[in-house]
């Protein structure tokens, strides 16, 4: 089924210039971007974006980090695109996740891992509609 999924490629990977690299690592895996935008999120939009993590450990870092510097947002579409993009992204921890993987390639650390991609059809029903209007949606 055709599918949309939300990516962030996030301020760490901005920052070093990875951006384009994975851009490109997107298409050549079959995404096609429908909307994209760079953008600079406040403390109080990364914790709104990251709200199912609140009473995690790692809310208030993460929610740091993510306002640390531009991200770039993105809508992705393709058969079954957010489980694709998740295998794509890598596990979490960059340490773990397989060979080959943007998070290997690009990831830091387990915080600073490069991108962040919707688990699930309802996160992309509340991260979706988060950054982009229906009409900035192709
Ligand atoms: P994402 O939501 O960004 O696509 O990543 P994910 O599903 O693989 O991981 P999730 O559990 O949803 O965590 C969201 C982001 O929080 C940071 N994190 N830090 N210090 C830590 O133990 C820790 N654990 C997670 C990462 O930036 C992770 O992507
Ligand atoms: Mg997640």
């Amino acid at each position: 089924m055709l599918e949309k999924t939300l990516s962030i490629i996030k301020p760490d990977a901005v920052k070093a210039g990875y951006s384009g690299k994975i851009i490109a690592m997107l298409e050549e895996n079959g995404f096609v971007i429908k909307a994209m935008k760079k953008i600079n999120l406040t403390k109080k939009q990364a914790e709104g974006f990251y709200i199912v993590h609140k009473d995690r450990p790692f809310y208030d870092s993460l929610t740091t980090f993510m306002s640390s510097g531009s991200i770039i947002v993105m809508v992705l579409e393709k058969e079954n695109a957010i489980a694709d993009y998740r295998e794509l992204m890598g596990a979490t921890d960059p340490s773990c996740a397989k060979a080959g993987t943007i998070r290997v390639l690009y990831g830091k650390n387990i915080e600073e891992n490069a991108v962040h991609g919707s688990d699930s059809k309802e996160s992309t029903d509340f991260e979706i509609p988060y950054f982009f209007s229906a009409l900035e949606i192709l």
